[in-house]
């Protein structure tokens, strides 16, 4: 059975009742363009073929009651007009965060009932969280008709994780689980929020392996780095280091406090490498890419300081299989999770038995290996 057939049984078996429609949002793996987002940067991340599901239907009441099918079919039942924060469990906060905010945007709507199902790899930073919001957002829209476009759902996604959930988090992961395209990654420029479909060369894979080193220190160390970019942002009086060049970097980079320094020079060379990437492989060039995203790895675990040693086990593995026929790198947030690799096709098998023969061994932990597939955004299922 497929997930929504599954999470409409659910859904009969615990209302009573069939749901009127469901819909489903991806979650994502970013090819590079690490930590940008929040820096007004640029972000060139993908969909993957692992989704939230939602099914439901309209209440002619102000209750909302929702149903998490993965989480021992947990219910939580509350009132639009008292949408509280959930302090002993975190799943109910996505999607109550997620309905208050398009409350506080001016939205009307009566309440629903929900089943919530998905297969993003939780914890593993392919963002299962955004997945859920959007879902949300792109639930209550078809639901009661609600005037809101793909990038509108992203931001008030974002607004809910950063101000309901509390987790202050850029735009990168709602915007491309909401406007991703069927076969491309997106170009996404996180000031303007304009983004480009790149389409990915035929015959390459995008491989994601999970390290399974688990991410402990990624809320904090998150924090810190983004309060350090924007330490970095005032040294040179501009809003955001979106606005500061290479130039003024080289020349003023010596009285930069030296970790302050680190982290600016990885969010500008990162930018430079995520509009390149772009380009190159809109061209198909694979071997450049790799280099871009070796040079990335490389600033993310020098510079930004976010890679484990796990991690970086693990990129060394598939390097040392892929060559220059393609690129691989930590991806998402840091501090475990996972890497994502774009090789040729006809590799995928050597990488995943180099992988399995070395990665358990040098480290003591198991990967877990995806092939993925990027899926069309946010919509109806
Ligand atoms: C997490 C955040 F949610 C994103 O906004 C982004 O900053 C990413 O880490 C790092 O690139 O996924």
């Amino acid at each position: 059975m497929v997930m929504k057939e599954e999470a409409q049984q659910v859904f009969e078996e615990q209302f009573g009742y069939s749901p009127a429609l469901t819909v489903r949002a991806p979650g994502r793996v970013n090819l590079i363009g690490e930590h940008t987002d929040y820096n007004d940067g640029f972000v060139l991340p993908c969909t993957i073929n692992y989704f939230t599901v939602i099914c439901g239907s309209a209440r002619d009441d102000r209750i909302v009651r929702v149903i998490a099918a993965d989480c021992d079919e947990q219910l939580d039942e509350f009132s639009l007009d008292d949408i509280q924060h959930h302090d002993t469990r975190s799943w109910p906060n996505y999607v109550r965060g997620v309905i208050r905010h398009l409350q506080l945007h001016g939205h009307t709507f009566n309440g629903a009932d929900l089943v919530i199902k998905g297969n993003v790899p939780q914890g593993a930073g392919v963002s299962s969280s955004a997945s859920v919001e959007v879902a949300v957002g792109t639930f209550f829209k078809a639901l009661y008709d609600l005037p809101l476009d793909g990038k509108q759902i992203a931001l008030l996604s974002q607004e809910a994780e950063n101000k309901f959930v509390g987790c202050n988090c850029g735009i990168m992961d709602q915007l491309i689980s909401a406007l991703g395209e069927e076969g491309h990654a997106l170009l996404i420029d996180c000031r303007s929020l304009d983004t480009k479909p790149v389409h990915l060369p035929e015959g390459t894979a995008v491989v994601i392996i999970n390290s399974n080193f688990k991410r402990t220190l990624v809320g904090s160390e998150y924090n810190t780095r983004r309060q350090q970019c924007e330490a970095g942002a005032r040294f040179f009086n501009k809003p955001m280091l979106r606005d500061v060049t290479l130039d003024d970097f080289d020349a003023r980079q010596d009285e930069l406090e030296p970790e302050v320094a680190k982290r600016v020079r990885h969010i500008l060379t990162e930018n430079a490498r995520t509009l390149e990437a772009a380009d190159v492989l809109a061209r198909g060039d694979l071997e450049r890419l790799g280099e871009l995203m070796a040079q990335s790895h490389a600033s993310m675990r020098d510079d930004f300081e976010i890679t484990v040693p796990q991690i970086d086990t693990l990129v060394d593995i598939v390097k040392g299989v892929v060559g220059s026929r393609g690129g691989v790198r930590m991806t998402g947030g840091g501090f475990g999770g996972c890497i994502v690799a774009l090789v040729p096709e006809a590799l995928v098998p050597d990488v995943q038995k180099a992988v399995a023969k070395q990665y358990e061994a040098k480290t003591g932990l198991k990967e877990t290996f995806y092939v993925c597939k990027p899926i069309r955004g946010a919509g109806l299922y």
